[in-house]
């Protein structure tokens, strides 16, 4: 048996297909086939017993499919890779120890010297480090497009361009980008649209049905859910891409392999991925709205605001808004520093996701590797404050936020 094709729940040969929830609980696990065990068994195991000397030969050789090491394929990571690709509707996954694991080993097999990358011009601090001060370094030329808007994509394509690759919302400010017309300008040019979809997680938004090539997730984030691990996802549309990325940049590009302990925290978070997201975008859409009618605020970005630039394009493409905001205080950088150390539940901290709720300072913290230049080409002002609004109940979080809104005002 191929490592990835596990044996089936009877769920996953019904032929109208369950729901989200459904799968993320259930897909590819059948209790019966593991003494009747409702948690799938979690493989801790970093190498795998071959029956004889030409069996594992042959596993080497790729003739055999079953599992000989666990930076290869491990059934923990497998289940976990089939719920994904599952949740994405993807044909493949694989996972990785972090979200720029992921990213890194993704875009490193999908690239070599004298391909061109497309990039949106607003991406997460270490992605921008990777294309821009990193892939460049080994004869990739990554150029910076502003994805809002799919015409710019297609005058910037050339005959070199194999990927084209952006975040949406981005983050930290919250452009957009219309996943399916990109997509269309990028298969039309012969490259690959690879979409980190953290911000929204497969719940809110399946970039692969709107034509995206790739799915980049950081798990560390909403999957995981809980603050309590590293980890990264790639989904594939085409199996074989997926299986490129396994066996080139996951086994021999950088090792970014994820523990099975980890993957299976991460299929526990996925139980809940769908209440917490509804609770997530709820509690977001009420502090945003906060936010808006404040007089210390100069801007709120928020999908979920009638205001927001992309209100149109958040209704077409994502089943809700999300659960993060980015805005800016009437006195910039000064003020929101003031509202950032006036908070008292909120926790100043970088990552999202969490069920805590997170404030965060961009330019000096997840932004910082960029340059400033860089940082004003792509939005992310100094003044800009981002929020992950977490569960805690939402009276106070409101409370919090609107008495560290009143700190900031008094100078
Ligand atoms: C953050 N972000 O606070 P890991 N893609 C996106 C991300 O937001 C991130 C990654 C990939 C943050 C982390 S900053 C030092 C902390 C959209 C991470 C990378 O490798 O799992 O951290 O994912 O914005």
């Amino acid at each position: 048996m191929h490592p990835h094709d596990l044996p089936l729940h009877a769920l996953n040969a019904v032929s109208t297909e369950p729901g989200f929830s459904t799968r993320a609980i259930h897909w590819g696990y059948n209790p019966a086939e593991h003494h009747g065990a409702l948690v799938p068994p979690t493989y801790a195991t970093s190498t795998f017993a071959f029956p004889d000397v030409a069996y594992g030969g042959r596993c080497f050789a790729g003739t055999e499919a079953g599992y000989f090491y666990s930076r290869i394929a491990n059934p923990t990571l497998a289940l976990l890779e089939s719920r994904l690709a599952s949740l994405e509707h993807g044909t493949a996954a694989v996972v990785f120890g972090s979200g720029m694991g992921a990213i890194t080993a993704t875009l490193w097999s999908m690239l070599q010297p004298g391909d061109e990358v497309l990039a949106d011009i607003t991406l997460y601090g270490c992605t921008h480090a990777f294309l821009h001060h990193g892939l460049s370094r080994f004869g990739v030329t990554v150029r910076s497009v502003d994805m809002t808007d799919a015409r710019q994509v297609a005058q910037a394509m050339g005959p070199q361009t194999r990927v084209v690759y952006c975040e949406t919302p981005a983050n930290p400010n919250m452009r957009l980008v219309d996943i399916a017309a990109v997509a269309a300008v990028a298969r039309a040019g012969g490259a690959k649209l690879v979409v980190d979809n953290t911000y929204c997680t497969p719940y809110l938004q399946q970039p692969l049905r709107l034509g995206a090539d790739v799915v980049v997730h950081s798990m560390t984030k909403y999957l995981g859910g809980h603050g309590d691990l590293t980890a990264g996802a790639a989904v594939f549309a085409d199996t074989e891409l997926g299986q490129h990325v396994r066996l080139f940049g996951l086994k021999d590009m950088t090792g970014a392999v994820m523990s099975a302990p980890d993957a299976q925290l991460v299929m526990r978070g996925l139980k809940t991925l769908a209440l917490r997201m509804d609770r997530h975008c709820q509690s977001a859409q009420t502090v945003a709205e906060l936010l808006e009618g404040h007089s210390a605020t100069a801007a709120v970005y928020y999908p979920g605001l009638k205001s927001f630039a992309q209100f149109e394009l958040a209704q077409r493409q994502m089943r809700k808004p999300g659960g993060m905001i980015a805005f800016e205080l009437h006195g910039g950088m000064e003020a929101g520093m003031r509202f950032m150390d006036a908070l008292r539940l909120v926790t100043r901290a970088v990552s999202l996701g969490d069920a805590e709720s997170l404030a965060q300072h961009p330019a000096s913290m997840t932004h910082s590797t960029y340059t400033p230049e860089e940082r004003a080409a792509s939005g992310i002002s100094d003044g800009l404050v981002r929020l992950s609004v977490g569960l805690e109940d939402i009276e106070d979080i409101v409370a919090d936020v609107a008495q560290a809104l009143q700190a900031a005002q008094r100078v």
